[in-house]
C-alpha cells in the first residue's frame, strides 16, 4: 500500500510540482483527484486552506506545494532535489522563485483571464 496519498487536480500546476517530486524520487503514491468545483466533505481536514496539493503521510498532513516538496526531500533524500554546491543551490532556487513569481502567474492569467488586455500583458511577460 502506498505510504503517501497526494490530493491533486489535473488542472493544477502546483499539484503537478509535488507529483513530479514524488516521481523523481521514485516514491509509490496514491493519487486522489479532487474536483475543485465540488470538493469532498471533510477535505479541509486534510488541506486546511481547501487547496491542492496536500499530502497525507501516515497520520501527518502537509499542504502548500513548496512545503510539501521540502518535506518530501527530507523524508526521501535520494535523489536530492538540490545540488550540493552553494552557488548551484542558489541558482536552482532562483529558477524556483522565477517559476513561482513570474512564469506561473503569467501563464495562469493567459489561460484564465477573460480580459484580452490582461492576456496580452501576460503574453508579453512570458515572451520577455
Ligand atoms: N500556494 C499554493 C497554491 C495552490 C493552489 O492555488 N491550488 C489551487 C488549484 S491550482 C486550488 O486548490 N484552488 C482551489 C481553491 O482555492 O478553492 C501551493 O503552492 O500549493
Amino acid at each position: 500500500m502506498p505510504q503517501i496519498k497526494i490530493y491533486s487536480a489535473v488542472v493544477c500546476p502546483y499539484a503537478h510540482r509535488s507529483r513530479l517530486v514524488l516521481q523523481e524520487k521514485g516514491v509509490d503514491f496514491e493519487l486522489i483527484e479532487i474536483n475543485l468545483q465540488n470538493k469532498p466533505e471533510g477535505f479541509t481536514d486534510i488541506s486546511p486552506y481547501g487547496k491542492v496539493p496536500a499530502i497525507a503521510h501516515g497520520d501527518q498532513r502537509v499542504w502548500e506545494s513548496a512545503v510539501i516538496n521540502e518535506y518530501l526531500d527530507e523524508v526521501f533524500p535520494n535523489p536530492p532535489l538540490l545540488p550540493s554546491s552553494p552557488i548551484a543551490k542558489a541558482q536552482a532556487r532562483i529558477w524556483i522563485d522565477f517559476a513561482n513569481t513570474r512564469l506561473v502567474p503569467a501563464f495562469s492569467t493567459l489561460l484564465r483571464s477573460p480580459d484580452v488586455s490582461q492576456q496580452e500583458a501576460a503574453k508579453q511577460e512570458l515572451s520577455r
